[in-house]
This record gives C-alpha cells, sequence and structure tokens, in this order.
C-alpha cells in the first residue's frame, strides 16, 4: 500500500497553523537554523527487514495481521514509513530470511520507493532446513572446520547479495560462546572466531566495510566470544582498515556507560554504527527512548561532537539501523515511533552549546555544564523535527496520519489476518 500524496497533504494543511505557532516558539531560539534543519532532513535510519512483523519471546508470538509475506511486501512497508516521515529511507537485510531472488527488481522496486540498502546482516545464529552442518555450537568459533567453512561461505555469500543491492557493509552477529563453564576453551575460541572473521574479511570488496557486534549474552549464558565493546575492538582492530565495531544500545550489561563506549570508539576510528533500542532489564527489544531517552540523548551528544571533531558526515559516515522485536505494538508504529525518538534526540545533541559546554569543562564548572547538557535535553524539539520532515514532503504527525487512514486494516485485508513475516 501506498499513500497517495493529496491525502499527507490534507493532513499538514490541517494542524499546519498550530504547527506554525510552535516552530516559530522554538526557532526563534535556535542558531543555525537552516543548518540544523538540513541536517536533520539529511539524516536516515534503516529498517530493518526482520522487524517488519510481530516478534516474539521463546514463550510464544501475537500476530497481528496483515505482516508482510516477502520481501517485496516489506520494501513496501518501509516505502511507507518513509512517505510518512522521510526518515527512513534505508533497508537493512537479513540473509536468509530475505534473500533477493531477482537483485535487479528488487533494487528497482526500492529506489522506487526511495529507498538504499544499508548494511546486510549474516546469520550463523540457527539452522536452516538445507544445511549441512549445524551452529549448536557456534559458527565461527566451532571446533570443527566444517562448521567455521560453512559460516564463512554464508557471510561471503551475504556479501555477494549486497553487491548485487548496493549495500557498502555487512554486520556479523555470532552467537558464538558457552553456556556452561569448562564448555570452551576461551582463548582457542577466540582465535578460531578471528581466523574466520579474516577470510571473510579478505573477500570485501574495497569499498565495503564490515561491522562487528557484540552482545553481553543470550543464547549462550556463560560465555559470549564477541561479548562486549573491547571484544569486538580488538578483532576490529586485528582485522584491518575496513572493520568496524557495531553498537547495539541493548547488548550491554545493565548500567553500562554507553556514552563513554561511544565516544572512545569514535577517537579510535572504529566506530562503524548502530543498532538502536532500549531495554530496561535486558537484551535489546524495546523501543527506542521508551525508557530511557536522556541516555539516547547523552549518546547522541557524544556522537555529534566525536564526529565534530573527526570532521565526518553525520547522515553518511556511519551506519544507523533500528533492531528491536515488536511483540505486543504493531510493528510499523513501532518503528514510527523509533525513528522519531532517534531524530529527537540527534536534533537535541546538535542544540548542545558546544562552545559554552567545552568552558565550562576547562574550568570544571560541574554544575554548569549539567545545566548546559540538559538545557537542550529539556527543549521540546518536536516542532523542529516535524518541520524538517514537512520541508520533505513527510507528514507532520506520521502516527497520527498512519492511524487516521487505517493502514493497518488495509494491510490486512491485503495480505490476510494470519501472515506471518519472515523475521525475530
Ligand atoms: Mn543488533
Amino acid at each position: 500500500m501506498q499513500i497517495e500524496k493529496y491525502k499527507i497533504a490534507e493532513h499538514n494543511d490541517r494542524l499546519l497553523s498550530a504547527h506554525k505557532r510552535s516552530f516559530d516558539y522554538i526557532a526563534s531560539g535556535v542558531q543555525n537554523l537552516q543548518d540544523l534543519l538540513q541536517k536533520l532532513r539529511d539524516f536516515q535510519i534503516a529498517i530493518p527487514s526482520w522487524a517488519l512483523g510481530t516478534g516474539g519471546t521463546r514463550f510464544g508470538r501475537f500476530s497481528g495481521g496483515g505482516e508482510p509475506g516477502n520481501l517485496e511486501e516489506k520494501l513496501e512497508d518501509i516505502g511507507l514509513l518513509h512517505q510518512l516521515n522521510q526518515s527512513s529511507g534505508a533497508v537493512s537485510l537479513h540473509i536468509p530470511w530475505d534473500i533477493p531472488k531477482n537483485a535487479g527488481a528488487i533494487k528497482a522496486l526500492a529506489a522506487q520507493f526511495g529507498l538504499r540498502f544499508d548494511a546486510m546482516n549474516s546469520n550463523t545464529f540457527q539452522d536452516q532446513p538445507d544445511q549441512q552442518h549445524s551452529y549448536k555450537f557456534g559458527s565461527m568459533q566451532h571446533v570443527d572446520k566444517a562448521v567455521r567453512q560453512q559460516a564463512i561461505e554464508h557471510n561471503i555469500e551475504v556479501i555477494k547479495y549486497g553487491v548485487e543491492l548496493g549495500s557498502e557493509s555487512l554486520t556479523v552477529w555470532l552467537s558464538d560462546g558457552s553456556s556452561f563453564p569448562g564448555q570452551l576453551n576461551l582463548r582457542r575460541a577466540h582465535q578460531r572466531t578471528l581466523e574466520s572473521l579474516q577470510e571473510v574479511y579478505a573477500a570485501l570488496p574495497e569499498n565495503w566495510k564490515v561491522f562487528v557486534e557484540y552482545k553481553a549474552y543470550e543464547p549462550n549464558f556463560y560465555s559470549t566470544t564477541v561479548g562486549d565493546w573491547g571484544q569486538s575492538f580488538l578483532f576490529a582492530s586485528k582485522l584491518g582498515p575496513k572493520a568496524y565495531t557495531l553498537v547495539d544500545l541493548g547488548h550491554h550489561l545493565p548500567n553500562a556507560n554507553i556514552e563513554q563506549i561511544v565516544a572512545l570508539l569514535l577517537n579510535e576510528g572504529k566506530l562503524g554504527g548502530f543498532h538502536f533500542n532500549d531495554s530496561k532489564y535486558g537484551d535489546d527489544d524495546l523501543t527506542v527512548g521508551s525508557i530511557n531517552p536522556y541516555q539516547l540523548f547523552l549518546i547522541f551528544n557524544e556522537l555529534v561532537e566525536g564526529m565534530d571533531a573527526r570532521g565526518m558526515n553525520h547522515a553518511n559516515d556511519l551506519g544507523w539501523m533500528i533492531d528491536a522485536s515488536h511483540n505486543v505494538k504493531d510493528p510499523l508504529e513501532d518503528l514510527l515511533q523509533s525513528v522519531e525518538a532517534i531524530m529527537i534526540a540527534y536534533a537535541q545533541a546538535l542544540l548542545v552549546d558546544t562552545k559554552a559546554l567545552a568552558e565550562a569543562q576547562q574550568q570544571s564548572d560541574v554544575a554548569r555544564a549539567q545545566e548546559i547538557l540538559q538545557a537542550a535535553y529539556r527543549t521540546d524539539v518536536r516542532p523542529l523535527v516535524a518541520e524538517a520532515r514537512l520541508q520533505a514532503g513527510g507528514a507532520l504527525q506520521p502516527l497520527e496520519l498512519y492511524r487516521q487512514l487505517g493502514v493497518r486494516s488495509h494491510l490486512i485485508k491485503e495480505r490476510g489476518q494470519k501472515t506471518v513475516a519472515t523475521g525475530l
């Protein structure tokens, strides 16, 4: 389903005068307003192809209906999000859940929706029906060379699909680890993983990057072979200049200082990209910004400061992706909320008075430093984000319009109540 342009225009017309009032109020206090709006317009967040259906836990899954049944329908859903918010102009594909059978046609369809292909994702954390060797005891760390080889070849195959689609990066998340003490020789598991990753690295095209994602625990509960940013950084450093660490917000142990991790990785030139989500106790399944929006702002503050210091382009020099599981909400509504939360945090970070903050830091004026940060965080930047969206042709209130148009019921009518999307 696509939304007719006039419906977005009608929606915007109806909300315009109220929007103007709140926008003018905030805009009057913003320096470099045009530059800020342009940055917001340029910033695009990739939607993962595995998160367009309802997610589940190991206890159950409750489908909401109208889920996309194939890759074409997934692109259609992302195109719809992008129509509404003009900030979801990319897709992150998962192989083998979303193998493009005809890459040319898929690429053309994506282009029609204004979408490009961000990082490709490999999968060596579950067994596929036609697969020769099992990943039960790991993939790239496995004691059996044949299993490692299979995992390496899968990643190389994913790169090939990505090349056909115009992607320029591969994200490797390994579930490898052990669930019980003694199960694994930790030193050798690390070494074998490095050797496997080196073979994948050698297959990267010249202009490609590989992102090494880390996760503290689950599915293994004693050790994880790429368990934290230090381990990922170690692999990325040993692999070479095309290898980077990918930060997934939900993949840390509780209370980890993610903003500090981001700052250090940026400083080392080894931050590759992001998976956005939020968590209360563990894992990564909640909507980004739903639990701890202040932390999200602090992370963006480090990102903006660090990227500016290195002369990086905010929109293009890192991979921005959502990675969440939508278990109880309509996935498309959840994704609209996610993108909005990310844009808000980014806009707040752009408002930080960096000069004043640097002065306060130099004078060790702790109270003033906090005031400066919180002044930006406590600014209601929603009209700025909405204005950028309006200028780009999106809807002033994407979620409101999504509901008003009854998108989900249309999708259920089109695709049925019982379709189940491949994914989480
Ligand atoms: Mn992730």
